[in-house]
């Protein structure tokens, strides 16, 4: 039996699916004598530290935890849960005690990369350790975090890896491990990485290491849902956003069958986006968290959920949060929620106002939840124009000419899918959700939508160039050569298709196995 410290907050729903696929029975600590009774405990967390320290006092949860640790019983923790094992961290304003267990402080990253670091990325060992009983060294885990712990001294650094500088990923003293990378979310390396917790395993423990570690261009398979006039929820795909052939929408697969098979193909993440979310309210559609909740448990990476993600008022005039909204997408097994039309309102008043009001989704979201698990979706289009003085937006000098040979466009944000055009443009628009408090611009272009012509690089630069937080490039893949592309033409950190692979046309693995002596990317 595994014990498990729920202290309220992000998706601890991931890491009970991966102990219950694994065939352990998880008991939810409820109360101190939880603590107390535990013979193992796993610690997740994302979220802040702050926040989780403050929650930890308020249940009485934090002696209990000092005397667990203390007495060398099994304990596992996994990101706020290594965090917690410090003194102090950098990411609350408040002087807020860690447990205090190992000497030293947790700090934002200081680099001149994306930050959060979202990603799959190795690990150098730096002590003999059973809970890597099997393993080469070789392996990539999933990071996602801004923060990372640095110990007073070595005495209990279990693996660095490098993001700009070499950092602590995780630390063993005795019994108690703890690390940056989520376990839960690695795959098939993850689950085994979490056998070695739960078993205690101690055979064929790799050697020590030193080198230098890379993070992965991530891979992402996107299923876009909605339902067809029969009312099935399918998994469709549009060209430049029209989903429909003459007779009902497109169906392309079962999206829980489809996310399941992208996963096993090596995807590194699954987006899921309710695309008819604008209109219905998802928490009317049930059928939604449904294929949530049965694709985490058996799909080991990233989940995102999109689609109708705003405030909401029901017929009867109840009114829910956006933050209610995503909460019950977390509880459901996502790990990021993503936002699209909301934001594009969201940022229209920042902009006009100049205010940050705290309460926008964005803003609400990432404070709870972390502004790692906030990606914001935006559906640009191109606008022509044949001076750059034609507009007040951002113009980009194109090598792509319009149909009038203008040699200058802007990308104009859209909502609701695509059907309305804001006065907006895509690169202020993404340095905006970058101040409100986003973690990652998921970024679509409805021009090169179903298109199979390749990624807009254009647009992919100047949305990269303008923002710190990691890009997802979106729209337009037809073949392997485009995912080398994207990454060799601009700074995108993951790139997402959809089309070829629901048509059967580039399954995940020939994009990996093309880009494998390319640029760097996880070999499950
Ligand atoms: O506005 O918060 O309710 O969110 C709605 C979400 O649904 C947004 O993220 C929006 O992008 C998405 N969406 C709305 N309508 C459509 C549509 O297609 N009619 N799909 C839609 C967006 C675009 C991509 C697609 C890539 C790759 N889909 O995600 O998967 O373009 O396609 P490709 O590789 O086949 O070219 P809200």
């Amino acid at each position: 039996m595994i014990t498990l410290l729920d202290y309220g907050a992000g998706n601890v729903r991931s890491v009970i699916n991966a102990l219950e696929f694994l065939g352990e029975t998880v008991k939810i600590a409820q109360n101190k004598d939880d603590i107390v009774s535990a013979e193992k405990l796993v610690f997740p967390g994302v979220g802040s530290f702050g926040n989780m320290i403050k929650i930890l006092n308020n249940k009485n949860f934090v002696q209990p935890l000092k005397d667990y640790l203390e007495a060398d019983k099994p304990f596992l923790g996994i990101c706020l849960g290594l965090h917690a094992l410090f003194e102090k961290s950098e990411e609350s304003k408040e002087v807020f005690e860690g447990l205090g267990f190992i000497k030293g402080s947790v700090n934002r990253f200081d680099v001149d990369l994306s930050v959060p670091q979202i990603g799959w990325n190795g690990i150098n060992i730096k002590k003999k350790s059973g809970f890597f009983s099997n393993f080469s060294g070789d392996e990539k885990f999933y990071f996602v975090h801004s923060y990372h712990v640095k110990p007073a001294n070595d005495d209990a650094v279990l693996t660095t890896t490098d993001y700009g500088y070499e950092y602590v990923s995780s630390i063993q003293k005795g019994n108690v491990i703890a690390t940056q990378f989520h376990p839960e979310k690695s795959g098939e390396n993850g689950l085994k990485l979490l056998k070695n917790f739960v078993e205690d395993n101690r055979s064929n423990i790799p050697e020590i290491s030193s080198g230098n570690t890379r993070i992965a261009k991530r891979i992402i398979a996107c299923l876009d849902v909605r339902s067809n006039d029969r009312g099935d929820l399918v998994v469709t795909k549009g060209d430049q956003y029209d989903v429909r052939d003459e007779s009902d929408v497109r169906n392309l697969g079962k999206p829980v069958e489809l996310a399941r098979q992208y996963y096993v193909d090596g995807s590194d993440e699954i987006t899921f986006l309710n695309i008819t979310g604008f209109r219905d309210f998802p928490l009317e559609d049930l059928p939604m968290i449904d294929v949530l909740k049965k694709t985490s448990s058996n799909v080991f990476v990233p989940l995102t959920i999109g689609g109708g993600i705003r405030d909401f008022t029901d017929k009867n005039g109840r009114k829910y949060t956006a933050l209610q909204v995503a909460s019950e997408y977390f509880r459901s097994g996502a790990d990021k929620i993503s936002i699209g039309s909301d934001a594009v309102l969201i940022v229209e008043e920042y902009l006009k106002t100049g205010k940050k009001t705290g309460k926008s989704s964005i803003e609400v979201i990432s404070q709870v939840y972390g502004n790692q698990a906030v990606v914001i979706s935006v559906d640009p289009k191109r606008v022509y124009v044949k001076d750059p003085n034609d507009t007040k937006h951002k113009v980009i000098k194109t090598d792509t000419k319009g149909p009038n040979d203008e040699e200058y466009c802007w990308y104009q944000c859209t909502i609701k899918g695509g059907r309305e055009g804001r006065d907006l443009d895509a690169v202020t628009f993404a340095k905006a959700c970058e101040d409100l408090g986003a973690g990652e611009i998921l970024l679509n272009c409805i021009d090169k939508d179903g298109t199979n012509s390749g990624f807009d690089c254009e647009l992919i630069s100047a949305v990269k160039e303008a923002v710190g937080i990691p890009v997802i490039a979106s729209s337009g893949a037809g073949c392997v050569e485009h995912f080398s592309e994207v990454f060799e033409k601009t700074d995108a950190e993951a790139a997402l298709a959809a089309g070829i692979f629901h048509r059967k046309e580039v399954p995940v693995q020939s994009v990996k196995e093309y880009l494998q002596d390319k640029v760097e990317i996880r070999i499950k």
